[in-house]
């Protein structure tokens, strides 16, 4: 099949994901043109099945904001027309559903017929979508994309919750590579970031609000305190700034590594003991399924997703939202004891096998299959 993909190419879950689906797909024999404004960041490998088209948006004075969506709509018709693309699957709502129905109709008046199957990740639903400067667009791309898919029974629940939604969302949860991740490392020169004795604890994100990054360093701090520790903090954000004030605060700065965003989150995560997931909200927390793929345990919430993802009382543990002290002990019972922690580890990795994108992938295969079945019918 010929399959169009569209998401945001940077750091993020939602552009993981749709990357790592395109790169299998290919692999899988499908023929992939990711469609976005640069190169997404995880498309390391381009090969004959996979083709790459970058969106222009040209700059002209007049406009306070670059119509982007409208660079977008034409540059999906024009690959659709040059390359026979079957099928376009846009990944996060806004505004990639609704370029897209632009596109297919544009494309319908010259009688070309195109399905779209949109995946919701959670940001689009939860914290910008259901905004009512928004919404009446959300709700009306979302009911006329051909299939809807979710990453979670949860983000499904919340997008029936919160909008006006005339159609059945098929849940696919997101996806690892678990044979990546079994020969990627055979030594992550841990000695280089800690001493033997200390354990290391990780936090991965893009360090906005909703990632709560205060709770990660009150944990790590409440946790130092009863074990020689060290904290890695991977990403760049908004939160950043005030993140590293309070590690200075808080008299820990020996004791905390920031790395900004990196390339090397499969060595990071071979080498960590813990991984901190204390999130606002979180439709899946594909960072925990990364960190549990690499046999690592999960301190996190239990908001949205989450609970479909980190098994309480075996891949981890879950708590309330804001229950920093709760997460502290957590962690303190994985860490303390050297078989309690070898067990969490053995369990993580086990329950990230749930995620093998071997499972995960035909799931969408074959919502590709129903969509265009349905949409030649009419
Ligand atoms: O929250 C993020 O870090 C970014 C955001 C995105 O759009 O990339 O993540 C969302 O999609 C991910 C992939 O499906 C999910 O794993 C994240 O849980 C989800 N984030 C939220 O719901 C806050």
């Amino acid at each position: 099949m010929k399959i169009g993909i569209v998401c945001y190419p940077t750091f993020g879950g939602s552009g993981v994901v749709a990357t790592e689906l395109g790169l299998e797909l290919s692999k899988r024999g499908h023929e992939i043109h990711f469609i976005t404004y640069s190169q997404p960041v995880r498309l390391e490998l381009l090969s004959s099945n996979v083709h790459f088209h970058e969106v222009h948006v040209p700059e002209y004075p007049l406009f306070h904001y670059q119509p982007y969506e409208l660079a977008l709509s034409s540059k999906l018709v024009d690959m659709v027309k040059l390359y026979g693309i079957e099928l376009l699957h846009v990944h996060y709502a806004i505004p990639h559903a609704y370029a897209a129905y632009m596109a297919q109709q544009m494309l319908k008046d010259e009688g070309i017929y195109i399905p779209i199957v949109t995946t919701l990740h959670g940001t689009d639903i939860t914290l910008v979508g259901s905004h009512p400067f928004y919404k009446p667009a959300v709700t009306f791309s979302i009911n006329k994309s051909n299939a809807v898919t979710s990453v979670s029974e949860s983000l499904k629940k919340d997008t029936m919750r919160l909008f006006d939604i005339k159609k059945d969302i098929y849940v696919v949860p997101n996806f690892i590579d678990l044979e990546k991740h079994e020969h990627n490392f055979t030594d992550c020169q841990r000695g280089m970031m800690a001493d033997d004795d200390e354990r290391i604890i990780t936090h991965i994100s893009n360090f906005r609000e909703v990632k709560r990054i205060p709770d990660v360093i009150k944990i790590f701090y409440n946790l130092q305190k009863e074990l020689p520790a060290k904290l890695m903090l991977v990403g760049e954000g908004p939160e950043k700034e005030g993140a590293e004030r309070l590690v200075e605060e808080l008299g820990i700065s020996d004791r905390v590594i920031f790395f900004g965003n990196s390339h090397e989150i499969d060595r990071i995560l071979c080498f960590s003991d813990l991984f901190l997931l204390p999130s606002k909200t979180e439709s899946f927390g594909l960072a925990a399924l990364e960190a549990m793929a690499s046999g690592v345990p999960v301190i996190s919430t239990n908001t949205g997703g989450l609970s479909e993802v980190n098994e309480d009382g075996f891949s981890g543990y879950l708590s309330d939202v804001g229950a920093v002290k709760d997460m502290s002990a957590n962690a303190i019972k994985i860490l303390s004891d050297v078989e309690t922690l070898k067990q969490f580890k053995a369990n993580a990795k086990a329950q990230s096998q749930k995620f093998d994108l071997r499972n995960i992938v035909p799931m969408y295969e074959s919502v590709y299959e129903k969509t265009l079945k349905q949409f030649m019918v009419h």
